[in-house]
């Protein structure tokens, strides 16, 4: 027998690539000196940094598996392996990568014109540009189909009005990927601009989560869109679907890194805290709790990995992706919530990471589909029976 080692009890690290691990290193170090330092400061005050995005872009971070375009084109499992970092250290900041990467450099690269992806993924590749991604709107959040947001057919292009909401990076975003119905009742993406007349996205104000991460709506009063900022390639919910895809999956990494966070918080805390003149980490109810992070998280990166490698050999299917993305954000759910009741009173303070993950983890549970939809989705993958409409 192998020496078992309780961190990486099977040994994911030899299952990835040279290039994989570097990509990991560089993320880690990155949101482990630069991130972490900030976090504390940022989420009190609701603050969003814009200058992570230009950071994370020096480093490659931004659109990483996209090729060319100056994106460096490595595989999907180095990209689970940097949302996994950054979100080690806090879930608004993946949510900025994720949106930028998954949300806006994917659809563009996938669906765009030549032209477009020479204009638009350079730019968002160094972060000097900033993207938001609008498919929600205010009556219609997990039925996105529902939507009401109209793109009319004008003189050389469209008009585009109506609301999205709870859109990540939108006020302070360059590029606006919104997703809107044309006059023949599909749904098409459009590439719309800051400054554009007719488009504001003002704040949400008053998350008690992903405070890092700055929230708003996108607000479109008959905003004229030139024709050559239609995604020529996607047509239908599988355009937004698709860059859902990528990020759900990105999402279930992340969401494990919040997680391990919280573990080796507990871990650490209760083997220093005695009461009882004992280690708390002593007693058989805390190892029983410290066992179950261990297990839970563990078995989740080996699902993680196996099905992100599916995906780079072009095997993975959809559904796959639903199972992980709900595992991994319930898992962590339980795994924070359990670390928070370890820290006794310490767990409410932000001097540690706990409560914050349990909170920002409320968020990454419900979007980019929640709990109870990905359920829906792995039923009806199963019975074949349709039980939402
Ligand atoms: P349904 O009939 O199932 O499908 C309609 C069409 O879409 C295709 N499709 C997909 N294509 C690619 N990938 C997928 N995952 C796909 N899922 C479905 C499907 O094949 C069909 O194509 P066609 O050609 O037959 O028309 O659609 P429905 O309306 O019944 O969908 C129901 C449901 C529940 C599956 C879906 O609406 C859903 O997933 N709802 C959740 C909504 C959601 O995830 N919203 C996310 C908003 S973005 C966000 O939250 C960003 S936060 C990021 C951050 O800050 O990190
Ligand atoms: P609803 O759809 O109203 O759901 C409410 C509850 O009802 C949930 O528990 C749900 O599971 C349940 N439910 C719904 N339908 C059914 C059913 N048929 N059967 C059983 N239960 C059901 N969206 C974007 O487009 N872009 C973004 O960048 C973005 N960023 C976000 C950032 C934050 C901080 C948040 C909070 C949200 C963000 N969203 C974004 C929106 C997010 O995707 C939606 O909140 C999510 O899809 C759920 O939609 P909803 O909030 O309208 O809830």
């Amino acid at each position: 027998y192998g020496k078992f080692n309780w961190e990486d009890p099977f040994l994911l690290d030899d299952l990835l690539t040279e290039e994989e691990r570097m990509v990991r290193d560089v993320a880690r170090q990155y949101s482990q000196e630069q991130l972490k330092p900030r976090v504390r400061e940022s989420f009190a005050n609701e603050h969003t940094d814009p200058e992570i995005f230009r950071e994370m872009g020096e480093l490659g971070l931004l659109g990483s598996t996209i090729e060319g375009y100056g994106c460096p084109g490595v595989s999907y499992v180095a990209y689970g392996l940097i949302a996994r970092e950054v979100e080690r250290v806090d879930s608004g900041y993946r949510s900025m990568l994720s949106v930028q990467s998954s949300l806006v450099m994917h659809p563009i690269n996938e669906f765009g014109s030549e032209a477009q992806k020479e204009k638009y993924l350079p730019k968002l590749a160094t972060g000097e540009w900033i993207g938001c991604f609008g498919l929600t709107e205010p009556d219609h959040g997990s039925d996105p189909g529902s939507m009401i947001t109209r793109a009319r057919t004008v003189d050389g292009g469209y008009s585009l009005s109506g609301a999205k909401m709870w859109i990540t990076n939108s006020p302070i975003a360059d590029v606006f990927i919104v997703w809107a119905k044309t006059d023949d009742d599909k749904i098409r993406g459009f590439i719309l601009e800051k400054g554009m007349k007719g488009l504001s996205a003002p704040k949400i104000e008053g998350k008690l989560a992903l405070r890092t991460s700055i929230t708003g709506e996108i607000v479109m009063d008959e905003v004229f869109v030139p024709e050559e900022n239609l995604l020529p390639g996607a047509e239908g919910l599988k355009g937004p679907f698709s860059c859902l895809n990528s990020a759900r999956l990105g999402i279930a990494w992340g969401a494990l890194g919040a997680a391990e966070d919280c573990w080796h918080a507990a871990r650490t805390y209760t083997m220093d805290r005695k009461q009882f003149d004992r280690p708390l980490a002593a007693n058989q109810l805390i190892q029983k709790k410290l066992a179950l992070m261990q297990t839970e998280i563990s078995l989740g990166l080996m699902g993680c990995w196996r099905a992100t490698s599916m995906k780079d050999q072009g095997k993975m299917a959809i559904e796959t992706i639903s199972l992980l993305k709900r595992n991994s954000c319930e898992k962590a759910l339980v795994v924070a919530r359990e670390a928070r009741d370890m820290h006794g009173g310490n767990g409410i303070s932000d001097e540690f990471p706990i409560m914050r993950h349990m909170m920002n983890l409320e968020v990454v549970n419900t979007y980019e589909g929640t709990s109870d939809i990905h359920a829906l989705i792995l039923g009806r993958a199963q019975t074949g029976i349709q039980s939402f409409f």
